[in-house]
């Protein structure tokens, strides 16, 4: 399956726009982890704009794909999503992390609305993953179940734990995702706790591993629709990104794991995120 040009700008414009969206809500809660959440946005805008069946009028429907978002710290890139997506007011943006407000820094599935399950803790998300989608085959309902991750995040023993289950119980209705940033929150992940070779780890654990540019919506749209067609094995996606993409003071420093703004960093990240994005199309054109 290879994706069609008006896809792929469909899918452009709509990760820039919640780029745009992720920075002012950085901004408005006064700081937030922008790194992790700059890197994940074109594989979230990927599948829950194109391949998940997720919808906000259906938030309880027993048939939706169910996506667990590990990492959870990234509910400031997150929330911009859902909110757009229309699961709750946009204007609760702008009290993000804010005292009473339903959007802390993690995502609480139950205050947030289309908020599967809560997260933050690291490490736990592809085990409820892996339980999920042997639901799925022990309920006949045969939903996807996408459990996205971070790089530092695997140094976490339970993430092997459940890695070595879902192999061994053949979940594959479980597709796996790693945020490749090579950035963890207080260094290079080669310098932390050498993951590398990564590829390789997962594929020792029984999994099907798709190692693709993270940053390339045409990758992710490819891999994704691949890794459901998997059968008898859990599939992972390494999705090699960069921390902080797109603005181009803060792109590949680890230190940008958490961050605030000033106004006229605002302003500058703005415009940085433009011409990310015009270069971005020019592939379009390009191709
Ligand atoms: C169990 C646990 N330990 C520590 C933390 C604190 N923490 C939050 S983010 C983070 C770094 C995670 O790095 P990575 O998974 O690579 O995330 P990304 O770079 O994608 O943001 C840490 C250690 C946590 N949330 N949970």
């Amino acid at each position: 399956m290879s994706i069609d040009p008006n896809t792929w700008r469909r899918l452009e414009d709509k990760a820039h726009e919640l780029r745009g969206l992720t920075l002012d809500t950085v901004y408005w809660a006064g700081g937030g982890h922008v790194g992790g959440s700059l890197s994940a946005i074109d594989v979230l805008t990927v599948l829950y704009y194109d391949v998940m069946n997720f919808s906000a009028d259906k938030l309880d429907d027993p048939d939706r794909d169910r996506f667990v978002l590990s990492k959870g710290h990234i509910g400031v890139g997150y929330a911009p999503l859902l909110a757009d997506l229309g699961c709750f007011p946009k204007d609760w943006l702008k009290r993000f992390n804010k005292t009473g407000s339903p959007l802390g820094i993690h995502p609480d599935g139950s205050k947030v609305p289309g908020v599967e399950i809560a997260t933050g803790s690291l490490g736990h998300g592809l085990s409820i993953a892996a339980g999920m989608a042997n639901a799925s085959r022990l309920s006949g309902r045969n939903f996807d179940v996408y459990c996205m991750m971070g790089d530092g995040e695997c140094d976490e023993g339970s993430v092997w734990e459940a890695a070595m289950a879902a192999s061994h119980f053949k979940l594959d209705r479980l597709i796996g995702i790693v945020d490749r940033n090579k950035a963890m929150i207080d260094g290079m992940t080669e310098d932390v706790m050498s993951l590398e070779p990564f590829a390789d780890k997962w594929r020792a654990f029984g999994w099907e591993v798709f190692d693709i540019d993270g940053s390339s919506i045409p990758e992710i749209y490819d891999a994704v629709y691949a890794a459901r067609e998997v059968k008898g094995k859990p599939a992972m996606i390494i999705a090699n990104t960069v921390k902080g993409a797109g603005i181009d003071t803060i792109a590949g420093d680890y230190k940008w794991h958490y961050g605030s703004f000033s106004e006229d960093q605002v302003k500058d990240g703005h415009e940085s995120l433009e011409r990310y994005h015009a270069q971005r199309i020019a592939k379009i054109k390009e191709s």
